[in-house]
């Protein structure tokens, strides 16, 4: 237990992200399922709001609760970001990113479906576009590009057995953070290479699954499970192909400023 009063300091307010986040629904999950969570809320807002508010209140050394997840570039701007314990698992352990294809995919663009089918790459591979796009404050499509003409031995793997097509249209539905952002062009810019014209679609991860399932979107490569979008998984999951992890040791969870020392654990901010 804390023996400071944590929550009336940051107004029992977790910092959160966009409504139409997985971590925002598991989040309001966490509220119920904590007891010690009873009065609390969960600001939603964006993240570029909370990476400011987070960077205020370490400038100033506050406390602040935030939603965070890996990867991000948050956890290297601020090198004294830990995660709470999660004795109650709301928050699930590692998480992997699936790839998901609309039924008759396969069928309908077989080269389209089989290159999303072998894409696959680390939580290294990823962070280091957003690094660099975050660095730089190049476009992230940008960084991607060039991610692929300096990876040929990953990507030669990814295009195995893949025929070139003339102008085959595909659409990715993603979701907007920069994880997605960098696999969704690094995918889309292999494609391009063998033919075909790629749209990248961000939205709400809940319309990314509807559209998957009903067939408005060929594919995403941004289902964060088994926890973060679970419940959008259940609710579609006959009516898409799960295509397998395209990336394992994903992670998210609530963050907090290591100088909070003594809050370890969700259990640790009492009201
Ligand atoms: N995220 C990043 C998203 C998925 C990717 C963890 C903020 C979410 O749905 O919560």
């Amino acid at each position: 237990g804390s023996s400071v009063n944590v929550g009336e300091e940051v107004d029992y307010t977790i910092t959160g992200i966009e409504p139409g986040a997985g971590i925002t629904v598991t989040t309001e999950k966490a509220i119920e399922e904590y007891e010690n969570l009873d009065g609390w809320q969960l600001e939603q807002s964006s993240t570029a709001a909370m990476v400011t508010e987070l960077e205020e209140a370490i400038n100033n050394e506050e406390p602040i609760v935030v939603t965070g997840w890996n990867p991000h570039w948050m956890f290297t701007k601020f090198d004294n970001l830990k995660y709470l314990e999660d004795p109650k698992g709301v928050y699930g352990e590692v998480e992997e990113i699936k790839s998901l294809a609309r039924k008759g995919l396969e069928e309908e663009k077989p080269n389209a479906y089989k290159l999303i089918d072998q894409f696959n790459w680390s939580v290294e591979d990823m962070e280091s576009i957003m690094y660099e796009s975050s660095d730089s404050g190049e476009e992230i499509s940008a960084v991607a590009q060039r991610w692929v003409e300096d990876n040929p031995d990953k990507v030669s793997e990814w295009t195995k057995g893949v025929e070139d097509v003339d102008g085959v249209a595909i659409e990715l539905v993603s979701t907007p953070w920069d994880s997605e952002r960098a696999s969704a062009n690094v995918v889309a810019e292999v494609l391009r290479q063998k033919g075909f014209e790629v749209t990248i679609t961000p939205v709400d991860v809940a319309v990314m699954f509807e559209a998957v399932a009903n067939g408005d979107g060929d594919a995403t490569l941004a289902a964060w499970m088994p926890q973060t979008h679970a419940d959008f998984y259940e609710d579609h999951k006959d009516n898409f192909v799960d295509l397998g992890a395209n990336l394992e040791g994903a992670k998210i969870g609530l963050v907090v400023p290591e100088y909070m020392e003594d809050v370890n654990s969700i259990e640790d901010i009492q009201a």
